[in-house]
């Protein structure tokens, strides 16, 4: 079992079966190598941000516990995203099977090609700061503050929880 390193990774899906999707990628992520999942928050339901013309979305995020290095998380989390049958339409913020990003990667700061991480945007965005306050509200993003003050403020924009969710 690892210990590692606190990486947290929101998850989104608006295609074929969402919830589906959201679930079994918290049992991909759970397999992968050297990681384990360490805790879900529950599903959301999220109007799209970019394009209003797709279908709503089914949010969360998970904490893993994991000893990847980030850009070979990154690969694995490609791998469970192509698994989901994501073809990469090239459309920004259009309509997706399965996104999975990198939102923290314990308190390193990370600015490459591949990689932006804390995940830019990430406190803005209530499908994210606010299944990650549901998990870890004392949780500081560099450079952004205290996730539970972030998650007070958001614009909730409609986030719910998916029905039958607790
Ligand atoms: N990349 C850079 N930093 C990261 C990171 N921290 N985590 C690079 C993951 N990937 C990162 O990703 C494009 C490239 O970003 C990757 O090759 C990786 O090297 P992508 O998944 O192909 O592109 P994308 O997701 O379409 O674009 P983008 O700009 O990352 O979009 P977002 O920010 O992921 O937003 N509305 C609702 N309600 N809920 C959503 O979940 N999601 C999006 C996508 C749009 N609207 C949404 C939602
Ligand atoms: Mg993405």
């Amino acid at each position: 079992m690892s210990a590692g390193v606190d990486a947290y990774i929101g998850l989104g899906s608006n295609l074929e079966a969402p919830a589906d999707k959201v679930r079994d990628a918290f049992a991909a992520m759970a397999r992968l190598p050297r990681t384990e999942l360490a805790g879900q928050s529950s599903l959301y339901v999220s109007a799209p941000m970019g394009s209003a013309d797709q279908p709503d979305y089914v949010n969360a995020v998970v904490r893993l516990g994991t000893d990847l290095p980030p850009h070979v998380l990154l690969d694995e989390l490609q791998r469970i995203e192509h698994e989901a049958g994501r073809v990469r339409t090239g459309e920004r913020w259009g309509p997706r099977t399965l996104d999975l990003d990198v939102l923290l990667y314990g308190d390193q700061r990370i600015d490459d090609e591949r990689l932006t991480v804390p995940h830019p945007g990430a406190a803005e965005r209530a499908f994210v700061i606010v299944p990650l306050a549901e998990l870890t509200p004392d949780l500081v993003i560099p450079g952004q503050g205290r996730v539970a003050d972030l998650a007070a403020v958001v614009e909730l924009d409609g986030l719910r929880l998916l029905e039958g969710e607790a």
